[in-house]
Order: C-alpha cells, then structure tokens, then sequence
C-alpha cells in the first residue's frame, strides 16, 4: 500500500469512529428521556421504591417532598420546580426530629446527585446550613432524565442517607 492509501483509509476509520459515539452518546440521552415524568419530586428507597409521605406533612407544594428516617423528618424543596439541565437548581432540606417535631440545626449536609442506571460524573453539592432546620444549597443537573438526590445527614458521629427521585 501506498503511504497515500494508509492515510485514506485512517481518516474513513476515524469518521466511522466518531459516528458510532456519535450514535451511542445519542442513545445514551434517549434513553434517559424515555419515560421520564418531569418533576414528580417524591421520596424513595435507595433502590428508587417510592416511599409513603408521612401522615404528619400534610398537603405539600410541588416542588417539596418529605420523608421520615432515623428519627428525622427530612423534607427537600427545589427551585425552579421542576429543575433544568440549563441553570442551578437550589435545594432546601429542612430537619425535623420526627417526634417532637423539633428543628435539627447542629447536622452536616452533602448531597450526592446520580442518574440511576447511567454512569454521570461526580455531583456532590455540599449543603450550608441557614436558620431554623434548613440548609441550603446551590447545584446543577447536568441532562435531562431521571435522578436520584441523595441527601447525606451527619449529626453526633452518625450517617444516613435519604433519597428523592425527580425528572428532568
Ligand atoms: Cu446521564
């Protein structure tokens, strides 16, 4: 073959090469749109079972979903509801002793952002806390489809996670 020839032939492998990630970066996003409700915030089981609203939350907004867990009534808002891959979403968790009803200001908040099913890179917004219970912060969902929010708890040398499913 002529060094000619092997050049041609590298640059038809290459095109090939870029249409076929093309095509599976394609179906990667189709298949993380496929199905999703957008919004529907609710909480869920690590394994993405939903989970019963606690008889004492009432009637919830929206763009606000609570569970109880541990001994914590753990409810999330986001803002702008529902969230786009396009700019921040904040996020409001509120602590409550789930007994007393009390609010629970001394705990340390992470937040661990995923897409079940698909490998995303790592989206860990920590949270500051504020006044009264609530902690605050700011992230950004970075496609459309379905995603889990972990919402990592430390408080007394103790950990839990909580989760809410929400679709872009
Ligand atoms: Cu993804």
């Amino acid at each position: 073959m002529t060094k000619k020839l092997v050049g041609v032939v590298f640059i038809v492998l290459l095109v090939f090469a870029a249409a076929a990630f093309m095509m599976m970066r394609r179906s990667h996003m189709m298949g993380a749109m496929a199905q999703v409700k957008v919004g529907d915030l609710h909480a869920v089981t690590a394994s993405g079972t939903p989970m019963p609203v606690p008889a004492s939350a009432g009637e919830l907004p929206e763009n606000t979903a609570i569970q109880e867990s541990g001994g914590l009534l753990v409810s999330l808002a986001l803002n702008p509801y529902p969230p786009t891959g396009s700019k921040s979403t904040d996020f409001d968790v509120t602590l409550a002793d789930a007994a007393t009803g009390q609010p629970i200001a001394d705990a340390a908040i992470s937040l661990d952002l995923t897409m079940p099913g698909m490998y995303m890179p790592p989206n860990k917004p920590v949270m500051e806390p504020g006044q009264a219970g609530k902690y605050h912060a700011s992230g950004l969902f970075t496609m459309r489809g379905l995603w889990r929010i972990e919402v990592i708890i430390t408080r007394a040398g103790q950990t839990q996670s909580v989760f809410f499913d929400v679709g872009l």
